[in-house]
């Protein structure tokens, strides 16, 4: 009789420890999301209005893991419709966010809540899937999504730097005229990391010994071809899968819709360009340098030269995510990407 009552109390106990430890596998993460018409400053000669997640360009970056159950509620409070589709997620196609296909479009001033559960892993994305050659080529509706494998592979475990570029391109005829542009015959004049053109994007400051990731993603409608100056690096993911042979290079192709995620030791202290080598990438309306450059930074090096670009820089340690990337799981704002929200005409309609 008695051992009976403890049998029964060791498989309740049992029970409840199972049920723990799956829990712990399987997050709820909810989320809520508001699609606002702002304008964003891509370089100080170019602000371009966009349809922004959070009113910032690029989007809040969520970071899940492996196996979370999520669910987003988005608000369209812009004047046209939109929708969120789930680059990469594969479950269920009544959360794909294709309008006409699994749902209807988000009207303005209507919400949707999509669920799906994080699976596959790795570097995924989402973005607008209306009217995608205007509202994700130039209208700034895209975002990372990070899915953190339960079991890591052993490169991505040396990993103490983790960086995110998601390149995209502006033709600067459509930047205040939301609801139009996205011709075939577009000129794109324009080209930008994380919606910013040189000088105004931002360092990537590493250390000796450091084993630094960027993940790449093709976010608008060109192809962008990076090279990193000093230093090869190995491809270790394609579209979030982890590539069963990584390989050595120091250019890559990232084509529009592409992820590919790079590893490199920092072995080699100085200041090091990383840039787009299709060649008019690296120009803003046709004047070089600008565009996609960005600068690799030892804090071993001294950035005091008085020709440096960024001698005098105001560093923002967050423009390429890597301080939200720190943070653990959730929805993660970088106040620097906010839009202005235009300002309301008196006697508007609030
Ligand atoms: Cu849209």
């Amino acid at each position: 009789m008695f051992s009976n009552h403890l049998r029964h109390a060791f498989i309740a106990l049992a029970a409840l420890f199972a049920f723990t430890a799956g829990a712990a596998h399987a997050e709820k993460r909810n989320f809520e999301l508001t699609i606002d018409t702002v304008n964003i400053t891509v370089n100080p000669a170019l602000k371009f209005t966009v349809f922004a997640f959070d009113g910032q360009v690029p989007g809040p970056l969520l970071h899940v893991k492996e196996g979370d159950e999520v669910t987003l509620k988005v608000t369209n409070r812009t004047g046209l419709p939109h929708s969120i589709h789930w680059h990469g997620i594969f479950n269920t196609w009544q959360n794909d966010g294709v309008p006409l296909v699994t749902q209807e479009d988000i009207k303005p001033g209507e919400s949707f809540t999509y669920n799906f559960i994080a699976n596959p892993t790795g570097s995924l994305w989402y973005h607008c899937h209306v009217n995608v050659h205007e509202h994700v080529a130039y209208r700034g509706m895209w975002a990372p999504l990070i899915v953190d494998p339960k079991d890591p592979t052993d490169l991505e475990k040396k990993v103490t730097k983790d960086f995110i570029m998601m390149l995209s391109a502006y033709d600067s005829e459509w930047k205040d005229k939301p609801g139009f542009g996205g011709h075939p015959k577009d000129v794109a004049n324009y080209f930008a990391i994380n919606a910013r053109t040189f000088p105004y994007t931002q360092p990537l400051r590493v250390k000796k010994g450091d084993f630094v990731r960027i993940r790449f993603y093709g976010a608008g409608g060109e192809t962008h071809n990076i090279h990193t100056h000093g230093h090869s690096f190995l491809v270790t993911h394609k579209d979030g899968n982890p590539l069963p042979m990584p390989y050595t290079a120091d250019t890559i192709s990232i084509s529009p819709g592409e992820r590919y995620d790079i590893m490199f030791e920092a072995n080699n202290p100085g200041r090091w360009a990383i840039h787009d080598h299709v060649d008019h990438h690296v120009t803003d309306d046709g004047k070089y340098p600008g565009g996609v450059i960005t600068v690799m930074e030892y804090d071993e090096v001294q950035k005091s030269d008085a020709w440096y670009a960024w001698k005098d820089l105001a560093y923002d340690g967050n423009f390429f995510y890597q301080d939200s990337l720190t943070k653990g799981y959730g929805k993660w704002s970088h106040q620097p990407f906010k839009g202005e929200y235009p300002q309301r005409r008196r006697g508007a309609q609030q």
